[in-house]
């Protein structure tokens, strides 16, 4: 077989070099650092004024956001975790409380989508509902729904053995929201709450059996799972009281499961929720659209194919309590995408407000949320003039700040990005102080990120930025680069050539700077704003199959060799292709494994020469399973299910899986 060119770690930390974007002396970032968080006020629903906030609360020296709850030491003291840092620099490595694992979420694992009385989340609802926007069998619903997946509710011991092939230290999964509360409503009345007492059984046995097998649990509250009922009775996160009943759920979690959990998730990857869920669908529910389909269901039904999405199954919203209430069932709207976005937010910061209030002290462990967005690179051509190199600099930070800081700014700095709200103007909803306040901080602990690909970054000849009076949603990106997605189908973001070479799912490209140049922005960015470090909470590839078009490796091949970094010009062998009826091609999963090696080796690079402070890594994933609306056969797995033929849904190891056990014996600190 000829095999896929491995790169050699030489070539790796050359390129890697040559493409950092190396943190400068000055914070130009235009954000001010080392400032407190403010997080002690109770929830303060608009409805419920008998929470006041309490302004004196800020400066309270034992809020535990200021501080590493497993380590506490005073301020300059050297810690544990210090002393492990030191050691494994001097090493070339990583340090031995690394946390290492491999991640997965309920909707995509776990099946028993109504067993035990699990409520329907907008996944079930929609997949149900519109069999025709996920790839899968015609006629078998299981195909193309979690109603299955891998069956984690029933195999989770298996789930376990997978994880101590590649020495998981850690293991990330989420929590089924609808499993737990059906309808997403937690209540607690007279001290009982008003849970699905199997839901609670069956994540007790998760936690327990995780830490009987010395690993460490790493819980997502929310991983795209919505409970259906929240999304018919206000809209889901469209509606500004999704943010209080994601509280009290999360409230319920962290007292039941918060003596044994010590590291919580609040969200799952606002971004990609948001914006695929509420304006690109109907790739992913709920499912709502703009642009041509509401156009046609708002003026003209006929001939249109309903099973195409952009729904209508919604419940009246509210976006903020001062806006205006939308009627039930209407056409999606514009906008959808920014008030999802602006109420998750709120709803992260809701619930680590309860968790510092009520819990960390006490529990001792970490909260922050989980930011999804490429890196953003500076484009480069032969030739190309000093002065244009500095302006797609720049531009490649606009971009990360629309692409990634829209996100993880509010939880951290307290507000969207100025480059945002200038360019956004009144399209952008505006944060008020209470809730600017409850937002700064709220994940000071660590800030979760999932690193994939990455995007070229320039300006867009002869455009010039929208200016005041034109600044709205539409225009805010006019001159930029950023989201442009000529040449690969409409909805995917990216400048041809691509970078790096196609894995096998249409975003997912190989190019392995990403994660150290991403790691990079986000400590010169937040220099001294988050307490412990940044979590890689998912990286990983689909492995090269036939359904994903590769009609720009010719091209990327030829870009990367005229800018002098042939290494990524990484077109593959046909050999490698992933094959459903070639075992062998799916066990011997050689691209994925070459993924690994890179992009473990920038982050080794990262931690070590660039001392950045990163404190885990999790492969995404365990498992083959669900891939939203790609269905079965787009495998992120390190291990592999047929799910087509095997009724057990037996779990075979992939080399992948394998390799990550033999990078941690290399790699990490034992001690
Ligand atoms: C993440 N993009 O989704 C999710 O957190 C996982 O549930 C998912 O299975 C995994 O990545 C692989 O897809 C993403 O368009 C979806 O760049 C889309 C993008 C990135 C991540």
């Amino acid at each position: 077989m000829k095999t896929l060119t491995l790169f050699t770690t030489l070539l790796a930390v050359s390129a890697a070099k040559k493409c950092i974007v190396k943190p400068s002396s000055s914070n130009d970032s235009g954000i001010e650092s080392g400032e407190e968080s403010s997080l002690n006020n109770l929830p303060s629903d608009p409805s419920n004024p008998s929470n006041p906030s309490d302004p004196s609360n800020s400066s309270d020296p034992s809020n535990p956001s200021n501080t590493d709850p497993t380590n506490p030491t005073n301020p300059g003291e050297q810690t544990n975790h210090d002393i492990l840092v030191e050691k494994a620099r001097a090493e070339g490595k990583l340090p031995a409380d690394f946390k290492w694992g491999a991640a997965t979420a309920a909707y995509q694992v776990e099946g028993a989508w109504n067993e035990d009385g699990r409520g329907e989340s907008v996944w079930d609802h929609f997949t149900h509902l519109y069999p025709h926007n996920v790839e899968g069998e015609e006629g078998n619903e299981d195909s193309i729904s979690g109603n299955v997946a891998c069956d984690s509710y029933h195999k989770f011991d298996e789930d376990i053995e997978m994880m101590k092939i590649m020495k998981a230290t850690h293991y990330r999964f989420s929590i089924s929201w609808s499993r737990l509360f059906p309808d997403g409503q937690a209540k607690k009345e007279e001290g009982k709450w008003n849970v699905n007492e199997k839901g609670v059984e069956y994540y007790n046995s998760v936690i327990n059996k995780l830490i009987e097998n010395n690993v460490t649990p790493l819980v997502t509250l929310y991983h795209w799972d919505l409970p259906y009922a929240l999304h018919e009775k206000y809209g889901g996160w469209l509606d500004y009281h999704s943010q209080y009943d994601f509280a009290n759920y999360a409230e319920f979690c962290f007292e039941t499961f918060g003596d044994r959990v010590k590291n919580w998730i609040t969200i799952n990857e606002p971004w990609v929720n948001c914006v695929s869920g509420y304006r690109l669908g109907p790739g992913k529910a709920p499912y709502r659209c703009t642009g041509e389909a509401p156009r046609k269901l708002a003026n003209e039904t006929e001939g249109l194919d309903l099973q195409g999405g952009c729904s209508y199954e919604i419940g009246p919203s509210q976006y903020s309590p001062e806006s205006e209430v939308l009627e039930a069932n209407r056409p999606p709207q514009r906008l959808e995408d920014v008030w999802c976005s602006h109420n998750i937010l709120l709803a992260h910061a809701q619930a680590v407000k309860v968790y510092r209030e009520k819990f960390q002290k006490e529990q001792n462990g970490l909260i922050g949320i989980t930011v999804d967005g490429e890196a953003q690179i500076p484009w480069i051509e032969p030739g190309m003039s000093e002065e244009q190199k500095k302006i797609n600099e720049e531009y490649a930070n606009l971009a990360a700040e629309f692409r990634i800081g829209w996100y993880s700014d509010p939880p951290v700095t307290g507000d969207y990005p100025q480059s945002v709200k200038e360019r956004m103007g009144k399209d952008l909803p505006e944060f008020t102080e209470e809730q600017k306040a409850m937002l700064k901080g709220s994940s000071s602990d660590f800030l979760g990120w999932n690193t994939y690909t990455a995007h070229w970054a320039a300006p867009i000849e002869g455009q010039t930025p929208p200016t005041p009076e034109e600044a709205n949603f539409e225009n805010s990106k006019r001159d930029m680069w950023d989201d442009n997605c000529r040449g690969r189908g409409d909805g995917w973001t990216c400048i041809p050539p691509t970078l790096g070479s196609q894995a096998g799912s249409s975003w997912n490209t190989k190019y392995p700077p990403t994660i150290r140049v991403g790691l990079n922005w986000f400590s010169k960015r937040y220099e001294g704003l988050i307490n412990n470090g940044i979590i890689i909470t998912e990286n990983g590839c689909a492995q090269p199959n036939a359904k994903v078009s590769r009609a720009n490796d010719e091209v990327t091949a030829e870009y990367f060799k005229s800018i002098d970094q042939p290494e990524y010009a990484d077109t593959y062998e046909e050999e490698i292709i992933e094959n459903e009826d070639d075992k062998n091609t799916i066990i011997r999963d050689l691209y994925r494994v070459d993924w690994y090696q890179q992009y473990l080796e920038n982050l080794r690079l990262a931690f070590v020469e660039d001392k950045i402070d990163v404190r885990g890594y999790m492969a995404w994933s365990l498992i083959d399973n669900f891939e939203w609306e790609n269905g079965y056969e787009t495998r992120f797995g390190m291990s592999y299910i047929d799910f087509k033929n095997d009724p057990e849904l037996k779990r075979q190891p992939k080399e992948s899986l394998k390799f990550l056990g033999q990078w941690y014996d290399e790699n990490i600190m034992q001690e």
